[in-house]
């Protein structure tokens, strides 16, 4: 596999702590699109059924530190331990590393663009695993599990602390333990204020910015409080749990990656609802998330997805 160059003289960063310090790579974007331009995409997967997603109840997600049950957290953590068993588990953290996805900022325009869109389609794989497990675990259950969110002012979700059931991918053996602590600073309150609300102050100096890429851009982690400052954020969040949480590769070997972009998803599910358009500025094979055959546009009902969240506020 290679991790290895995108032509910018200095690799792809390796830790969420050294994306906030490179920033995004504006000195680099050609060079980053020449990279991403050779590389070569693999075959994706079928589309779903629309028919039989629809068909199907929508799942609420809820909130990993009040609404989720003691009981759903047992029930979470076990059928991750039996994905991880099964290998499924190492399985979805491959799609991760397989960087000719292209679904970051860190690398390039498009990678900016396609990144709620990827993260999105990559939790649906996700939820529908924890699920097709947790019927063979619980075939009494009458509710479906769906993935929980972690709120960023919340302190870490203390049901997570020390549930590192996946072996590392690079070394085999069990993953660091977490920091879950600054620097850098994890988004408070008045940060998920202005992602949400002041996204137009971000300056993305992008040729194609409109109001999507200021709020993704802003959400990712690249923008600026209105002081100037960072704006904590998704990147931020990797960085502060610490741990395989910060490396920009392997990071879903956490289990909590999944509340952290559920949080990412239900942010830009909120901004949503008052910012329908525009969306992001990519075209022809960019606009498909692959490994799966889904566009972007087709990601945007998450309803269709299965799935809703129990709570739309801050
Ligand atoms: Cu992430």
């Amino acid at each position: 596999m290679n991790h290895g160059h995108h032509g910018n003289g200095q690799g792809h960063p390796e830790t969420f702590d050294e994306v906030i310090a490179r920033g995004f790579p504006h000195e680099h974007l050609d060079a980053l699109r020449k990279a991403n331009e050779t590389r070569v995409r693999g075959v994706t997967a079928p589309k779903w059924t629309r028919g039989a997603a629809a068909a199907a109840p929508v799942v609420a997600r809820k909130d990993a530190s009040s609404t989720f049950t003691t009981v759903e957290q047992t029930a979470f953590k076990n059928a991750i331990v039996r994905l991880v068993e099964e290998g499924k588990y190492q399985e979805l953290v491959g799609h991760h590393m397989d960087m000719s996805h292209n679904m970051h900022g860190s690398m390039g325009e498009v990678g900016l663009y396609r990144f709620l869109g990827w993260h999105r389609r990559y939790l649906v794989e996700f939820e529908r695993e924890l699920q097709r497990v947790d019927k063979i675990l619980r075939p009494t259950a009458t509710e479906k599990l769906g993935v929980p969110y972690w709120r960023w002012q919340d302190p870490f979700p203390a049901w997570l602390s020390g549930f590192l059931p996946c072996p590392d991918p690079n070394s085999g053996s069990s993953p660091p333990p977490r920091k879950n602590a600054s620097p850098p600073s994890k988004a408070n309150a008045a940060d998920i204020g202005i992602i949400l609300n002041q996204f137009a102050i971000q300056d993305t100096g992008l040729s194609g910015e409109n109001d999507y890429t200021k709020f993704t851009y802003g959400l990712e982690g690249w923008g600026l409080r209105p002081n100037g400052t960072g704006l904590p954020a998704h990147n931020h969040g990797h960085a502060w749990a610490g741990g395989i949480m910060n490396n920009t590769s392997v990071s879903p070997t956490d289990p909590v990656f999944w509340l952290h972009h559920a949080e990412v998803d239900r942010l830009w599910q909120i901004w949503r609802q008052t910012h329908p358009a525009p969306g992001p500025v990519l075209t022809g094979s960019d606009r498909i998330m692959d490994p799966w055959s889904e566009s972007y546009d087709d990601l945007l009902d998450i309803s269709v997805l299965g799935y809703s969240y129990d709570s739309m506020a801050i």
